[in-house]
């Protein structure tokens, strides 16, 4: 019993430090890019690989960027041959884990594009972290299909 007790202290004591050492981003984010609006539509998708390198569990709670009026996370739901997009609040990354945001899954909705976003523009995201950290991503906008 007292075992069990001194490992619930120790995981409290490390996720008060949340995603952050205070020196840098403990997520690693790969591949992200940004589907060129289609027909200059105000609403696009972004995806991308996050891999949580640290040891406490990271939860993104938020995405902004200035160029963007609203981002939301949503899921891909296959529902009798119907596709559902849901929102979610919060993408939670266990030590470790790696979550990919890819077309007909996970993915960022961008809502209300201030711009006219072309494929070969570079768009900032911001990741925000429940500790109160943040991350830049910098994301590649690219032609790309729907499915
Ligand atoms: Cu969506």
């Amino acid at each position: 019993m007292r075992g069990f007790k001194i490992v619930g202290l120790l995981v409290i004591v490390s996720s008060v430090f949340g995603c952050s050492d205070m020196t840098s981003s403990l997520v690693q984010v790969r591949n992200a890019w940004v589907r060129e609006p289609p027909g200059g539509h105000p609403i696009t998708g972004a995806y991308m690989e996050i891999t949580n390198t640290s040891n406490a569990i990271c939860e993104i709670i938020q995405v902004s960027s200035p160029k963007v009026g609203r981002v939301e996370i949503h899921q891909t739901k296959h529902d009798n041959g119907t596709m559902r997009m849901r929102k979610i609040d919060s993408l939670k990354l266990r030590p470790g884990e790696q979550i990919i945001l890819q077309p007909g899954g996970l993915h960022l909705m961008l809502m209300d594009l201030a711009d006219d976003l072309k494929a070969g523009d570079i768009l900032m995201l911001l990741l925000h972290f429940s500790d109160g950290t943040k991350q830049q991503v910098e994301s590649s906008v690219r032609k790309g299909t729907y499915e």
